[in-house]
Formats: structure tokens, sequence, C-alpha cells
């Protein structure tokens, strides 16, 4: 039975108006990068006041691509003190979470697809500091959530398949942002929700609306061939920072 003396420290959710949300967090997603020249994009992108490093860490299986690896993850965190927001979409994502401990990773989420035990998995990555969050496909549904809700730290919807970069927005996504808005509410809690696939200025503006603060920007936004890294990340900060709810008569 839960301890009635938890519901008085549990912080209310709460439906802030629209212009007085905090801006959303941009986590550049570094599979999109030069991975030739993986250094310089990251000291290009931490020069520009890059919020977040989106890492995709691949294994073949559970999407037909390889991405970034955990070695990759141990330079990067060598050679940035960004946070780093690692995405596993790998079959079994219970054999990582001790390198995600050793590394001490800001933020990490896995698949709930794969997971045999999610949330022993979630306890595991967050006994060693780390933010966990559990990750969704489109056609995911939120029915396990209810169980998960209470413990996991973040929750990611993709919004596209997983696995490529350039794929095609998965408009009914949208409802489930804002559903798992609501459940979150039913359950007294405000988790950030990060959506990953083709997001743009227009694609953000509607996750926005429906209650994401997490956007991965790939090859959608700042990775743009003949674009300074630099200045399309700020300026899709910029533009990000300014988005309003046209409800209420706000600029976009
Ligand atoms: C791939 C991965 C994503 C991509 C991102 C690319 O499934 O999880 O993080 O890097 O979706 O963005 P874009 O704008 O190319 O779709
Ligand atoms: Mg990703």
């Amino acid at each position: 039975m839960r301890d009635p003396s938890e519901e008085t420290l549990r912080p209310k959710a709460t439906c802030l108006p629209a212009d007085t949300r905090p801006t959303p967090r941009i986590a550049a997603s570094l599979m999109c990068a030069n991975l030739l020249n993986l250094q310089k994009d990251i000291e290009e992108l931490d020069r520009a006041g890059a919020d977040t490093f989106h890492i995709d860490v691949m294994d073949g299986h559970f999407v037909p691509n390889l991405a970034l690896s955990m070695e990759i993850v141990r330079q990067i965190k060598d050679l940035t003190r960004t946070p780093v927001d690692v995405h596993l979409m790998v079959d079994n994502p219970e054999l990582y979470h001790s390198s995600i401990r050793e590394m001490k990773i800001e933020y990490a989420s896995f698949h709930l697809e794969v997971a045999k035990s999610p949330l022993r998995l979630i306890r595991d990555i967050k006994a060693g500091g780390t933010k966990a969050g559990i990750a969704l496909n489109p056609c995911t549904g939120l029915e396990s959530l209810p169980w998960l809700i209470e413990e996991v730290d973040f929750v990611l919807l993709m919004t596209v398949e997983p696995g490529f970069a350039g794929q095609a927005f998965v408009r009914e996504v949208l409802n489930k942002i804002s559903a798992l808005k609501k459940l979150m509410n039913t359950h007294r809690v405000d988790l950030p929700i990060e959506v990953d696939g083709n997001i743009n200025l227009e694609t953000a503006s509607h996750c926005i609306e429906n209650g994401a603060s997490i956007l991965v920007a790939g090859t959608s936004s700042i990775f743009r061939p003949g674009k300074d890294l630099y200045s399309a990340y700020r300026e899709f900060k910029h533009k990000i920072s300014t988005l309003r709810d046209p409800s209420r008569g706000h600029p976009r």
C-alpha cells in the first residue's frame, strides 16, 4: 500500500499556459553528424550551447541498422561536458546498465517493446544517478504506462519507425502525446516527453502544443547539408523558444 505521506511530497502535474512553459530542450542527434569528423561537430554544437547530445546506440537486431556504440559514447563523454542522452535501440537493454552507470550517463532510455523486466531496469539505471526513460515505437500503445509512470524519469515517443534518419513524421503520435499528458495528470506526475523523428519547426510546434518538452534534432532541423552546424543549432533553438500557442494569439 502507498505511504499516504508520499502524496504530499509528490509534485502535482501542472498545466502551465503555453507562454509560460519553459523552452523545450533540444537533443542534437549525433547519428546525423559527420561521423568521419564527429569531434568537430561536437565542438561546434558545444560552442552553440547545445542542451543535450542524443546518441542512438543500435545492435543491428532491434533495428536493421548500426549507428553509434557504447564505446563511442565513452569517447564522447571524455570530450564534452554537455549532458548525454543515450537511446538504446537494442534487443537486450539489460546488458547496458552497468556501462551506463560506469560512464555516469545523464539520461538513458530503452524500448518497452523488448524490456523483459522494465521496472527492474528502470531501477538499475536510476541506481547510478542516471535519469531513466522508456521509449515507445509509433505503434506501441500506452497500456503498460500506469505501472511505470511513477518510477520512470521521462518518456521518449518515437515519431518515426526507429532505425533511420530522414523518415516521414507519424502524425497519429500527436494524440499519443496528449493521451500521455492526461495519464500523467491522473497519476499526478509531470515527466518530460521526448519526441524523436522528423522534428522540424512545424512538427515541433504540434508536439509542443500537445505536451512534448524534449526535441530530438536530426536531419530535419540542424543537420542540413551546406549549413554550418553552429548557426543551424542557434537558429533552431531561437525559433523553438519563440513558438507560442496559436490560440493565445502569440507569434509562432
Ligand atoms: C533513429 C533515431 C533518431 C534519429 C532522428 C533523426 O530512429 O532514434 O534519434 O537520429 O530521428 O532525425 P530526423 O530529423 O533525420 O528524422
Ligand atoms: Mg533516437
